[in-house]
């Protein structure tokens, strides 16, 4: 068992890593996953990636109006869909999660629909772009307002506790959420409650445009956790593997009864914060081509390379396949057509009261 070789201490001074950054497996354990998993988060990562570039696409021509890029975080968002029992366990992330949302299995077709806000997005078109959510698959859907996802994840975490279903909750978040209030109320209260609530920062070192050390004093955000009496792991969050390795045992602990942990995943965000923001004002180029050499994809590439799992062919393939499904699941979300302006109304009351109904009637006379 991986969870008795791995070395898994806590707070440790470096992250921790199984892969180099030349894609050599440098951990003192053996690999225990089979080729198809193996491939899979690789599958996974690349359609991560050229999601994200869709997404580019989509705000220059205009057709979506706010994206939060996720490439650079790929390798940290396989690892959680991969460390949690997808459709059991629930997921609350955070709006850079369009690559996990992915991961986890949400239809392409309902990922466009809520970019665009047409017609085939299941929150009928009433959330900013990039913030997705499946009641299906068990995904809290995004709220804008930073680490506001953080107590309700507690406190779904303690119902699962009380009623002992043995489902465990994974909040994502950035670095930036941990300096909010909201944050350190759900943390501390998980922790005294012993609840299964796994904390997953996918720490970029930037909230906008403000650098971790004008963030925090603390060395790192892993070690935040110490403060409420829960273990908190440091890893390289370019590397999957590591960043899956972890994750799955400190969920699988969660789930035993072990209570909640935060995992601190180091990673880089290549692109501006959101589409809104011009991050060349605020970091070096050489800084973000420096991370790119941490790349989570090319990184594991090397890696299944070596292991004779991959292969030019192989990579031809899959981003053939991965286009096709991309342009067909965007066609098929703009074909449904734009949401109708009346679902705005919808789902919020039980009952329509006589404003809402008066609101309604005079919007649809304008727009007639
Ligand atoms: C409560 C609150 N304050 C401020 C904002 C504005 N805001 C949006 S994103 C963001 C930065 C968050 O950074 P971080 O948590 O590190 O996540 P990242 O975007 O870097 O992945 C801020 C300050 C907000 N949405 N909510």
């Amino acid at each position: 068992m991986i969870k008795d070789q791995i070395e898994f201490q806590p707070f440790t001074p470096e992250p921790i890593r199984v892969l180099s950054e030349e894609g050599v497996w440098i951990a003192p354990f053996e690999l225990d996953l089979d080729p198809a998993t193996l491939e899979r988060f690789y599958s996974e990562m690349v359609a991560a990636r050229m999601l994200d570039e869709r997404f580019t696409i989509l705000i220059r021509t205009g057709k979506t109006s706010f994206v939060a890029p996720h490439s650079g975080h790929e390798g940290a968002q396989v690892a959680v869909a991969n460390a949690l029992r997808k459709g059991f366990d629930w997921l609350f992330p955070y709006y850079r999660d369009m690559g996990l949302a992915l991961a986890m299995g949400v239809p392409l077709v309902e990922i466009f629909g809520q970019m665009l806000g047409s017609a085939a997005d299941p929150a009928k078109g009433r959330q900013m772009p990039s913030h997705a959510g499946s009641k299906a698959l068990h995904i809290f859907t995004v709220g804008s307002a930073i680490a506001s996802h953080v107590p309700p994840a507690t406190g779904a975490a303690i119902s699962m506790k009380l009623r002992g279903t043995g489902q465990v909750a994974v909040c994502t978040f950035g670095d930036g959420a941990t300096s909010e209030g909201d944050w350190h109320a759900g943390v501390n209260f998980a922790a005294v409650q012993g609840a299964p609530a796994v904390f997953v920062c996918e720490n970029n070192r930037y909230a906008i445009s403000v650098e971790l050390t004008h963030q925090t004093a603390s060395p790192n955000v892993a070690e935040k956790a110490r403060a409420y009496g829960i273990p908190g792991y440091r890893v390289d969050g370019m590397d999957v593997l590591a960043s899956f390795y972890v994750l799955k045992e400190v969920v699988e602990r969660s789930r035993a009864g072990h209570g909640p942990a935060l995992v601190e995943l180091e990673v880089y965000r290549y692109g501006p914060h959101s589409s809104a923001d011009d991050d060349s004002r605020y970091r070096p180029k050489a800084e973000v081509e420096a991370a790119r050499k941490r790349d989570p994809i090319l990184r594991y590439r090397k890696f299944l390379e070596g292991q004779g799992l991959w292969s030019e062919a192989a990579e031809a393939e899959l981003r053939a396949r991965i286009t096709h499904q991309l342009d067909t699941a965007l066609e098929e979300a703009q074909a449904a057509g734009e949401a109708p302006v009346e679902w705005m109304f919808e789902d919020v009351l039980s009952s329509r009261p006589w404003h809402l109904e008066e609101q309604r009637r005079i919007v649809l006379e304008e727009l007639r």
